[in-house]
Protein backbone atom coordinates (compact mmCIF):
# COMPACT_ATOMS: atom_id res chain seq x y z
CA UNK A 1 0.00 0.00 0.00
CA UNK A 2 2.33 2.61 -1.51
CA UNK A 3 -0.16 5.02 -2.29
CA UNK A 4 -1.39 5.34 1.55
CA UNK A 5 0.74 5.27 4.27
CA UNK A 6 -0.25 4.15 7.61
CA UNK A 7 1.66 5.97 10.88
CA UNK A 8 1.37 6.18 14.85
CA UNK A 9 3.06 9.11 15.57
CA UNK A 10 1.82 8.97 19.05
CA UNK A 11 0.45 6.73 21.92
CA UNK A 12 -3.37 6.93 21.01
CA UNK A 13 -2.98 8.44 17.55
CA UNK A 14 -2.65 6.98 14.08
CA UNK A 15 -1.74 9.25 10.89
CA UNK A 16 -3.32 8.11 6.98
CA UNK A 17 -1.50 9.83 4.79
CA UNK A 18 -1.99 9.96 0.83
CA UNK A 19 0.96 9.72 -0.98
CA UNK A 20 0.06 9.73 -4.79
CA UNK A 21 1.99 13.12 -5.19
CA UNK A 22 2.57 13.05 -8.91
CA UNK A 23 -1.54 12.85 -9.60
CA UNK A 24 -1.74 15.18 -6.59
CA UNK A 25 -3.61 12.15 -4.88
CA UNK A 26 -6.01 11.63 -6.91
CA UNK A 27 -8.40 8.98 -5.77
CA UNK A 28 -8.10 6.39 -7.93
CA UNK A 29 -10.27 2.82 -7.16
CA UNK A 30 -7.02 1.57 -5.86
CA UNK A 31 -5.96 4.39 -3.43
CA UNK A 32 -9.51 4.44 -2.37
CA UNK A 33 -9.93 0.67 -1.50
CA UNK A 34 -6.39 1.29 0.71
CA UNK A 35 -8.20 4.05 2.39
CA UNK A 36 -11.10 1.66 3.35
CA UNK A 37 -8.96 -1.06 4.75
CA UNK A 38 -7.02 1.10 6.52
CA UNK A 39 -10.37 2.57 8.52
CA UNK A 40 -11.65 -0.31 8.37
CA UNK A 41 -8.74 -1.41 10.32
CA UNK A 42 -8.41 1.52 12.39
CA UNK A 43 -12.46 1.13 13.32
CA UNK A 44 -11.40 -1.68 15.15
CA UNK A 45 -7.75 -1.10 16.78
CA UNK A 46 -8.45 -0.36 20.36
CA UNK A 47 -5.10 1.07 20.51
CA UNK A 48 -6.36 3.84 18.23
CA UNK A 49 -8.44 6.82 19.40
CA UNK A 50 -8.01 9.41 17.10
CA UNK A 51 -7.16 9.38 13.17
CA UNK A 52 -5.79 12.24 11.41
CA UNK A 53 -5.97 12.60 7.34
CA UNK A 54 -3.43 14.34 5.61
CA UNK A 55 -2.39 14.54 1.88
CA UNK A 56 1.09 15.68 2.70
CA UNK A 57 2.53 19.49 2.41
CA UNK A 58 1.41 20.37 -0.92
CA UNK A 59 -2.19 18.86 -1.71
CA UNK A 60 -4.47 17.05 -0.15
CA UNK A 61 -6.44 15.87 -3.07
CA UNK A 62 -7.23 16.55 -6.44
CA UNK A 63 -10.53 14.37 -6.48
CA UNK A 64 -11.46 11.22 -7.88
CA UNK A 65 -9.12 10.08 -10.58
CA UNK A 66 -10.60 11.96 -13.93
CA UNK A 67 -8.19 9.33 -15.95
CA UNK A 68 -9.69 6.54 -14.59
CA UNK A 69 -13.51 7.10 -15.09
CA UNK A 70 -13.09 9.11 -18.46
CA UNK A 71 -14.44 6.35 -20.58
CA UNK A 72 -16.54 4.50 -17.92
CA UNK A 73 -20.09 4.08 -18.61
CA UNK A 74 -23.34 4.46 -16.01
CA UNK A 75 -23.27 0.51 -15.98
CA UNK A 76 -19.80 0.54 -14.95
CA UNK A 77 -19.94 2.80 -12.48
CA UNK A 78 -22.63 1.22 -10.87
CA UNK A 79 -20.78 -1.81 -11.10
CA UNK A 80 -17.55 -0.16 -9.59
CA UNK A 81 -20.01 0.54 -6.13
CA UNK A 82 -17.61 3.63 -4.93
CA UNK A 83 -20.12 4.03 -2.08
CA UNK A 84 -18.44 0.84 -0.49
CA UNK A 85 -15.39 2.46 -0.65
CA UNK A 86 -16.52 5.62 1.44
CA UNK A 87 -18.64 3.63 3.82
CA UNK A 88 -15.99 2.39 6.37
CA UNK A 89 -14.84 6.80 6.50
CA UNK A 90 -17.91 7.62 6.29
CA UNK A 91 -19.18 5.28 9.50
CA UNK A 92 -16.04 5.67 11.12
CA UNK A 93 -16.88 5.40 14.80
CA UNK A 94 -13.55 7.39 16.33
CA UNK A 95 -12.84 11.43 15.74
CA UNK A 96 -11.35 11.85 12.32
CA UNK A 97 -9.12 15.10 11.37
CA UNK A 98 -8.53 16.03 8.52
CA UNK A 99 -5.08 17.85 8.03
CA UNK A 100 -5.57 19.91 4.61
CA UNK A 101 -2.38 21.50 2.65
CA UNK A 102 -2.96 22.83 -0.74
CA UNK A 103 -6.22 22.01 -3.08
CA UNK A 104 -8.93 19.90 -1.62
CA UNK A 105 -10.97 19.88 -4.74
CA UNK A 106 -13.56 17.41 -5.58
CA UNK A 107 -13.55 14.02 -4.14
CA UNK A 108 -11.14 15.44 -2.05
CA UNK A 109 -13.16 18.32 -0.75
CA UNK A 110 -15.89 15.48 0.21
CA UNK A 111 -13.07 13.58 1.89
CA UNK A 112 -12.40 16.32 4.04
CA UNK A 113 -15.97 16.48 4.65
CA UNK A 114 -16.22 13.12 5.88
CA UNK A 115 -13.59 14.43 8.71
CA UNK A 116 -15.44 16.08 12.28
CA UNK A 117 -12.72 18.47 12.54
CA UNK A 118 -10.62 20.23 9.43
CA UNK A 119 -6.96 21.74 10.13
CA UNK A 120 -6.48 23.66 6.86
CA UNK A 121 -3.46 25.66 5.98
CA UNK A 122 -3.31 29.60 5.06
CA UNK A 123 -2.72 28.47 1.44
CA UNK A 124 -5.29 25.60 1.07
CA UNK A 125 -7.72 25.23 -1.37
CA UNK A 126 -11.54 23.92 -1.58
CA UNK A 127 -13.36 23.52 -4.24
CA UNK A 128 -16.16 20.87 -6.18
CA UNK A 129 -14.83 21.58 -9.35
CA UNK A 130 -17.02 18.50 -10.62
CA UNK A 131 -19.28 20.88 -13.04
CA UNK A 132 -16.07 22.19 -14.88
CA UNK A 133 -15.58 18.08 -16.53
CA UNK A 134 -19.43 17.18 -17.45
CA UNK A 135 -20.19 15.99 -13.78
CA UNK A 136 -21.41 16.96 -10.15
CA UNK A 137 -20.28 15.60 -6.55
CA UNK A 138 -20.80 11.84 -5.69
CA UNK A 139 -19.18 11.71 -2.49
CA UNK A 140 -22.09 13.32 -0.76
CA UNK A 141 -20.56 17.50 -2.19
CA UNK A 142 -24.53 18.01 -2.98
CA UNK A 143 -25.59 16.63 0.49
CA UNK A 144 -22.48 17.45 3.46
CA UNK A 145 -21.63 21.19 1.62
CA UNK A 146 -24.83 22.37 1.83
CA UNK A 147 -25.44 20.89 5.67
CA UNK A 148 -22.08 22.79 6.58
CA UNK A 149 -22.04 25.91 4.93
CA UNK A 150 -25.71 26.67 3.92
CA UNK A 151 -27.44 26.40 0.63
CA UNK A 152 -26.87 29.90 -1.03
CA UNK A 153 -22.59 29.68 -0.63
CA UNK A 154 -23.21 25.76 -1.69
CA UNK A 155 -25.08 26.07 -4.29
CA UNK A 156 -22.34 28.98 -5.57
CA UNK A 157 -19.42 26.87 -4.75
CA UNK A 158 -21.09 23.88 -6.86
CA UNK A 159 -22.89 25.63 -9.91
CA UNK A 160 -19.13 27.61 -10.98
CA UNK A 161 -16.55 25.33 -9.23
CA UNK A 162 -14.86 27.98 -8.15
CA UNK A 163 -12.40 26.97 -5.77
CA UNK A 164 -12.31 28.87 -2.37
CA UNK A 165 -9.37 29.97 0.10
CA UNK A 166 -9.15 28.72 2.96
CA UNK A 167 -9.81 31.87 4.45
CA UNK A 168 -12.87 32.24 3.13
CA UNK A 169 -14.00 28.30 3.38
CA UNK A 170 -13.41 29.00 7.71
CA UNK A 171 -15.77 32.37 7.38
CA UNK A 172 -18.42 30.05 5.90
CA UNK A 173 -17.73 27.08 8.34
CA UNK A 174 -16.28 25.04 6.32
CA UNK A 175 -12.87 24.45 8.20
CA UNK A 176 -12.57 23.94 11.95
CA UNK A 177 -9.24 26.51 11.67
CA UNK A 178 -6.50 28.06 9.63
CA UNK A 179 -2.47 27.93 10.80
CA UNK A 180 0.38 28.42 8.63
CA UNK A 181 0.79 25.89 5.99
CA UNK A 182 4.02 24.79 7.95
CA UNK A 183 1.87 23.68 11.36
CA UNK A 184 -0.72 21.96 9.70
CA UNK A 185 0.02 18.06 10.61
CA UNK A 186 1.75 19.28 14.05
CA UNK A 187 -1.56 21.33 14.76
CA UNK A 188 -3.87 18.50 13.87
CA UNK A 189 -1.56 15.27 15.76
CA UNK A 190 -1.72 18.50 18.57
CA UNK A 191 -5.69 18.05 18.44
CA UNK A 192 -5.70 14.62 18.61
CA UNK A 193 -3.43 13.93 20.49
CA UNK A 194 -5.53 15.85 23.10
CA UNK A 195 -8.62 14.31 21.86
CA UNK A 196 -6.95 10.65 22.29
CA UNK A 197 -6.62 11.41 26.27
CA UNK A 198 -10.11 11.83 26.78
CA UNK A 199 -12.02 8.79 28.02
CA UNK A 200 -12.76 7.12 25.19
CA UNK A 201 -16.42 6.37 25.61
CA UNK A 202 -17.35 9.21 25.72
CA UNK A 203 -15.52 10.71 22.69
CA UNK A 204 -17.81 7.66 20.86
CA UNK A 205 -21.00 8.97 21.82
CA UNK A 206 -20.42 12.42 21.65
CA UNK A 207 -19.52 11.88 17.55
CA UNK A 208 -22.53 9.63 17.36
CA UNK A 209 -24.60 11.91 18.91
CA UNK A 210 -24.07 14.59 16.62
CA UNK A 211 -23.77 12.96 13.50
CA UNK A 212 -26.96 10.86 14.24
CA UNK A 213 -28.98 13.77 15.27
CA UNK A 214 -27.90 16.18 12.51
CA UNK A 215 -30.36 14.06 10.07
CA UNK A 216 -33.32 13.78 13.25
CA UNK A 217 -35.83 16.04 14.39
CA UNK A 218 -34.70 17.85 17.76
CA UNK A 219 -36.46 15.63 19.65
CA UNK A 220 -35.16 12.78 18.15
CA UNK A 221 -31.60 14.26 18.37
CA UNK A 222 -32.04 14.61 21.98
CA UNK A 223 -33.36 11.38 23.09
CA UNK A 224 -29.92 10.09 20.78
CA UNK A 225 -28.59 12.32 23.19
CA UNK A 226 -29.63 11.56 26.62
CA UNK A 227 -29.88 7.85 26.10
CA UNK A 228 -25.52 8.28 25.48
CA UNK A 229 -25.72 10.75 28.35
CA UNK A 230 -26.82 8.24 30.58
CA UNK A 231 -25.06 5.04 29.71
CA UNK A 232 -21.58 6.88 30.56
CA UNK A 233 -22.97 6.95 34.08
CA UNK A 234 -22.13 2.95 33.65
CA UNK A 235 -18.31 3.73 32.52
CA UNK A 236 -15.53 3.94 35.00
CA UNK A 237 -14.06 6.88 33.36
CA UNK A 238 -17.31 8.61 35.03
CA UNK A 239 -16.54 7.47 38.24
CA UNK A 240 -12.86 8.62 37.61
CA UNK A 241 -13.45 12.32 36.41
CA UNK A 242 -16.07 13.51 39.06
CA UNK A 243 -14.28 11.88 41.88
CA UNK A 244 -11.21 13.48 40.43
CA UNK A 245 -12.75 16.55 40.26
CA UNK A 246 -14.23 16.50 43.41
CA UNK A 247 -10.91 15.46 45.02
CA UNK A 248 -9.33 18.39 43.07
CA UNK A 249 -6.31 16.08 41.29
CA UNK A 250 -6.08 15.06 37.70
CA UNK A 251 -7.67 12.09 36.27
CA UNK A 252 -6.42 9.14 35.39
CA UNK A 253 -9.09 8.09 32.08
CA UNK A 254 -8.68 4.08 31.10
CA UNK A 255 -11.33 4.49 28.54
CA UNK A 256 -13.87 2.07 30.23
N1 LIG B 1 -7.44 12.81 -11.66
C1 LIG B 1 -6.42 12.27 -12.37
N2 LIG B 1 -5.22 12.88 -12.50
C2 LIG B 1 -5.06 14.08 -11.91
C3 LIG B 1 -6.09 14.69 -11.16
C4 LIG B 1 -7.33 13.99 -11.06
N3 LIG B 1 -8.36 14.48 -10.35
N4 LIG B 1 -5.63 15.87 -10.72
C5 LIG B 1 -4.37 15.99 -11.15
N5 LIG B 1 -4.02 14.91 -11.88
C6 LIG B 1 -2.74 14.63 -12.57
C7 LIG B 1 -2.62 15.46 -13.84
O1 LIG B 1 -3.29 14.86 -14.91
C8 LIG B 1 -1.12 15.48 -14.00
O2 LIG B 1 -0.71 14.25 -14.56
P1 LIG B 1 0.44 14.22 -15.72
O3 LIG B 1 1.70 14.64 -15.00
O4 LIG B 1 0.45 12.77 -16.11
O5 LIG B 1 0.02 15.16 -16.78
C9 LIG B 1 -0.60 15.54 -12.56
O6 LIG B 1 -1.67 15.05 -11.74
C10 LIG B 1 -0.27 16.93 -12.12
O7 LIG B 1 -1.41 17.74 -12.37
P2 LIG B 1 -1.30 19.26 -12.83
O8 LIG B 1 -0.16 19.42 -13.79
O9 LIG B 1 -2.64 19.69 -13.29
O10 LIG B 1 -0.89 19.92 -11.43
P3 LIG B 1 -1.08 21.43 -10.94
O11 LIG B 1 -0.35 21.50 -9.65
O12 LIG B 1 -0.75 22.40 -12.03
O13 LIG B 1 -2.66 21.58 -10.68
C11 LIG B 1 -4.80 20.89 -9.74
C12 LIG B 1 -3.26 20.92 -9.58
C13 LIG B 1 -5.35 22.34 -9.65
C14 LIG B 1 -5.31 20.08 -8.59
C15 LIG B 1 -5.17 20.31 -11.12
O14 LIG B 1 -4.45 19.09 -11.30
C16 LIG B 1 -6.63 19.98 -11.25
O15 LIG B 1 -7.43 20.87 -11.53
N6 LIG B 1 -7.03 18.70 -11.09
C17 LIG B 1 -8.38 18.23 -11.32
C18 LIG B 1 -9.30 18.70 -10.22
C19 LIG B 1 -10.72 18.19 -10.48
O16 LIG B 1 -11.34 18.47 -11.47
N7 LIG B 1 -11.21 17.40 -9.51
C20 LIG B 1 -12.54 16.83 -9.59
C21 LIG B 1 -12.43 15.43 -10.13
S1 LIG B 1 -14.03 14.69 -10.34
C22 LIG B 1 -14.42 14.18 -8.78
O17 LIG B 1 -13.71 14.35 -7.82
C23 LIG B 1 -15.74 13.47 -8.68
C24 LIG B 1 -15.93 12.92 -7.25
C25 LIG B 1 -16.85 11.76 -7.33
C26 LIG B 1 -16.76 10.99 -6.04
C27 LIG B 1 -16.97 9.54 -6.25
C28 LIG B 1 -15.68 8.81 -6.59
C29 LIG B 1 -14.50 9.16 -5.74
Amino acid sequence: MTETLLERPEEGVALVRLNRPEARNALSPAVREQLAAHFTALAQDETVRCVVLTGGPSVFAAGADIKAMAEAGPSEMARRAGERSWQPIKDFPKPLIAAVNGWALGGGCELAMHADIIVAGEGAKFGQPEIRVGIMPGAGGTQRLPRAVGKFKAMKILLTGEPLSAAEADAMGLVTEVVPDAEVEARALALARAIAAQPALAVRKIKEAVLAGADQSLEAGLLIERQAFQLLFDTADQKEGMRAFIEKRKPAFEGR
